[in-house]
């Protein structure tokens, strides 16, 4: 019998090595012996793919092999994600839910879309690289609760700021809650915008967000 850990390890491994049959497999095969899909994607995909950044940092593995990395990661989540089981006692909380502009990095935010989901509220998913003007749309459009955005580079986290200060100038600061994440981001970052929440991980974002409802 294999134990979880070992599992977690493989996991890892599997986007590691650019090895999508082997994640897919990893990711099919804990499904039917009972691991828990989030336990596995955060204690073994997500592990392998920060670990698959810093060997990009040292300049151990190239952008391509990155690439190939991340598909790995997303072809292995995206069914470990359909099998979250679903709560539908928040419908009634509506999120815009985006990547900030110039920003392509996706992954983390689809996982914020699929916990949040599951967790019962009504997710708008509006992609990657979007501008902060096209959210607060989105965001009026729908009469959103919570907007939530996601940027993983220095450089276009101060779209979060940008966000904060349209929101200020447009008088709408008080309408929508607003919670940010993604590796560069921090608590400290979200206090200095005026952000309301910070999340350093997608269910630690669902129980922001279920914090911020409480308080609004
Ligand atoms: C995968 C990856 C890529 C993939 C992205 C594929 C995709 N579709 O997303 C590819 C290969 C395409 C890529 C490209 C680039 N990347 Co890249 N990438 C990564 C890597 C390895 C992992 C990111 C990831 O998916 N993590 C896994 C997810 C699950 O974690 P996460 O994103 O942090 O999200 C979780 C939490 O943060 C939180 N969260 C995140 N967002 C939000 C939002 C809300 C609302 C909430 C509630 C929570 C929340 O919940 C998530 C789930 O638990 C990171 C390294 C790292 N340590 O982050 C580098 C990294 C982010 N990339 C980096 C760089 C430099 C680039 C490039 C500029 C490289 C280049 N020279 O072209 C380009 C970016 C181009 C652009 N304009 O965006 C640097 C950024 C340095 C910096 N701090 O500015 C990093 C840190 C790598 C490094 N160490 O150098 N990258």
């Amino acid at each position: 019998m294999v134990s979880n850990m070992e599992i977690f390890e493989a996991a890892s491994k599997s986007i590691i090595d650019q090895d999508i049959d082997k994640a897919v497999e990893i990711a099919k095969s804990s499904l039917s012996q009972g691991v828990n899909p989030l336990e596995l994607i955060e204690k073994g995909f997500t592990d392998g793919i920060r670990k698959a950044g810093e060997l990009f940092d040292r300049g151990q593995l190239f952008l391509p092999e990155l690439m190939s990395c991340a598909d790995a990661m997303k072809a292995a989540t995206d069914i470990l994600s359909d099998a979250i089981p679903a709560d539908s006692r928040n419908k009634s909380i509506k999120c815009v839910i985006a990547t900030v502009e110039g920003d392509i990095h996706d992954i983390g935010k689809g996982l914020v879309v699929s916990l949040f989901t599951v967790n019962g509220m009504e997710v708008h998913d509006l992609g990657a690289e979007v501008p902060s003007d096209v959210i607060i749309d989105k965001a009026i459009e729908i009469d959103a609760d919570i907007i939530g955005t996601s940027a993983l580079l220095n450089t276009t986290m101060k779209q979060m700021k940008k966000l904060e200060d349209e929101l200020r100038e447009r008088g709408l600061k008080d309408r929508f809650k607003t919670i940010i994440g993604g590796a560069p981001v921090t608590e400290r970052y979200a206090k200095k915008i005026g952000a309301d929440a910070y999340a350093e991980n997608a269910m630690d974002g669902v129980n922001k967000v279920f914090q911020l409802m409480k308080d609004k």
